[in-house]
């Protein structure tokens, strides 16, 4: 097997409510960085995670998976953990051996309550923490209103890298922040991926919340900043 450095080690926890999409975005995961040739999904009860007969049948996860991939020669753990109130113990346990948390949140639903009890427990052992606003391709999907919910509470430190160019059911297209370009997604499972420039329409909001990352960046550390511009 080969061997990793330390610095070459990252060690990740999603955590959230029930449901939210950890174990789908870890599968994806996976499969965009080449560590599984074939997409599983809750519903044929095939993904990697979710492993266990119980899982399987109930369509949720009971225990914390360790999942692992090499991502620009950097291997990443992944602890996927369960949603349900009645498991919090594997979130508790798993984010005293990561480095990141990342929260999982639902485009429609916006925080909920097991936001909000996973968040007090990162909040407790002080790790490094991030957002993924998932399910923006639900018809009700409202993006930037769940980014002002997650704001107003759970951090006002957060500030936007991606947002959906459309989102909903026509949902195919992030305009990323750091790149400063459109990404699009060819059809699930096909790895397909395209980078154009910002169309008119979405340019102004982008430089906007550019400029709101770049202002928080240089809020919290100089050195960051610097490596920033470079
Ligand atoms: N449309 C849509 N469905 C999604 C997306 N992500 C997850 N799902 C579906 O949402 C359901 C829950 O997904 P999971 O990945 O099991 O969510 P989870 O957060 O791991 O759930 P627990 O581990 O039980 O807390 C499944 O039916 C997924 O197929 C998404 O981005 N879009
Ligand atoms: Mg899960």
């Amino acid at each position: 097997m080969k061997e990793y450095q330390a610095e070459a080690i990252r060690n990740i926890a999603l955590i959230g409510h029930g449901g939210s999409g950890k174990t789908s975005i870890s599968e994806s995961l996976l499969f965009t960085s080449g560590e599984i040739n074939r997409i599983g999904k809750i519903e044929e009860g095939n993904t990697t995670s979710d492993y266990n007969q119980n899982e399987v049948d109930r369509r949720i996860s009971i225990a914390a998976s360790l999942l692992h991939l090499e991502w620009a020669n950097t291997k990443v753990n992944i602890l996927d953990t369960p949603g349900f109130p009645d498991f919090i113990g594997q979130v508790i346990s798993s984010l005293h051996v990561t480095d990141l948390a990342i929260s999982v949140i639902k485009s429609a639903e916006g925080v909920e309550v097991g936001t909000e009890q996973t968040w007090e427990l990162v909040k407790k052992t002080k790790l490094p923490a991030a957002v993924i606003i998932n399910k923006v391709d639900n018809e009700h999907s409202k993006f930037f209103e769940t980014f002002q919910q997650a704001k107003n509470r759970l951090s006002s430190d957060l500030v936007v890298v991606s947002f959906p160019a459309k989102e909903g059911l026509n949902f195919t297209s992030v305009v990323d922040i750091v790149k400063m370009k459109m990404i699009s997604y060819g059809e699930f499972g096909s790895k397909k991926v395209t980078e154009e420039e910002i169309p008119g329409d979405l340019k102004a909001q982008a430089d906007k919340l550019r400029e709101e990352l770049i202002e928080k960046i240089a809020e919290s550390d100089e050195a960051l900043m610097n490596k920033f511009f470079e």
